[in-house]
């Protein structure tokens, strides 16, 4: 079975640039490897983020925000992570269950142990082996996301990046608590330093789990 690591973060914490150098360090040292995300990383996964992150798909209630990510990781779990990893091959994917467990929790309220439930059942008892969160000022975040919209000329905020500065701020202090819940899964990383720091020490995360294989 291959490794299954995890990226996790607020908006904006610079996962998306770190998972990218991660596969390029990876190919370096000629171990396969995945790149993947959530909510998509399949046809109906993409449809559904779609759905998901549209900013006039307002109705959408917590309950069934829930049952849709989770129906896009279930797909996402039989038809891509799960076949890669029997191939032995790494998985590297951007967002998975802890993100249910902050977003759809902390931040829309839901209950604890019935997401936990649901994440059981979505990800077929399948839990990360590593997960790396980038923590950062949610401030700083959301700026970079901003930013980076401002540079994408069409783009406009979607349904997450449009809620409020308390919302932003329940997800971190989650991430924060899950990772003090599960010390030998999680390592938290500083994700206010430079790109380059922070690869070196995503790396250095890499390295740790094959060293612990062997
Ligand atoms: N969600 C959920 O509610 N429940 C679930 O179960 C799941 C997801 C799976 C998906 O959004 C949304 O779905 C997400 C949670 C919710 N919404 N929120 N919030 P997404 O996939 O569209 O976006 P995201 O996952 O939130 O990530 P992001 O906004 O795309 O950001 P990122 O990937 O973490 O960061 P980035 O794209 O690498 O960097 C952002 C910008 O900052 C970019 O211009 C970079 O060049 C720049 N950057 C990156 N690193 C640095 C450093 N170190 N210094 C300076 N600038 C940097």
């Amino acid at each position: 079975m291959g490794q299954f690591i995890t990226f996790e973060g607020i908006e904006g914490s610079g996962k998306t640039t770190q998972i990218r150098m991660a596969g390029k360090y990876l190919k370096r040292h000629h171990i396969p490897f995945l790149i993947t995300s959530e909510p998509g990383g399949t046809p109906l996964g993409r449809k559904i983020r779609k759905i998901l992150l549209n900013r006039d798909s307002y109705g959408i209630c917590a309950e069934a925000e829930v049952l849709l990510f989770s129906a896009a990781r279930v797909q996402h779990v039989r038809d891509v992570i799960s076949p890669a990893l029997s191939e032995g091959k790494t998985v590297l994917c951007d967002r998975f269950s802890d993100s249910t467990l902050v977003y759809q929790g902390l931040g829309r309220g839901l209950d604890h142990d019935f997401i936990k439930g649901l994440n059981d059942f979505t990800s077929a008892g399948l839990k990360p082996d590593l997960t790396i969160v980038f923590d950062l000022p949610i401030e700083i975040g959301l700026r970079r996301a901003m930013e980076r919209m401002r540079l994408a000329v069409s783009a406009a905020p979607d349904r997450f990046e449009g809620e409020d500065l308390e919302f932003h701020r329940k997800i971190r202090e989650g991430y924060l608590l899950l990772a003090k819940q599960e010390p030998e899964r999680f390592r938290i990383i500083d994700s206010a330093k430079d790109v380059i720091s922070i690869n070196r020490e995503v790396c250095s995360y890499l390295k740790g789990i094959y060293a612990r294989k062997t």
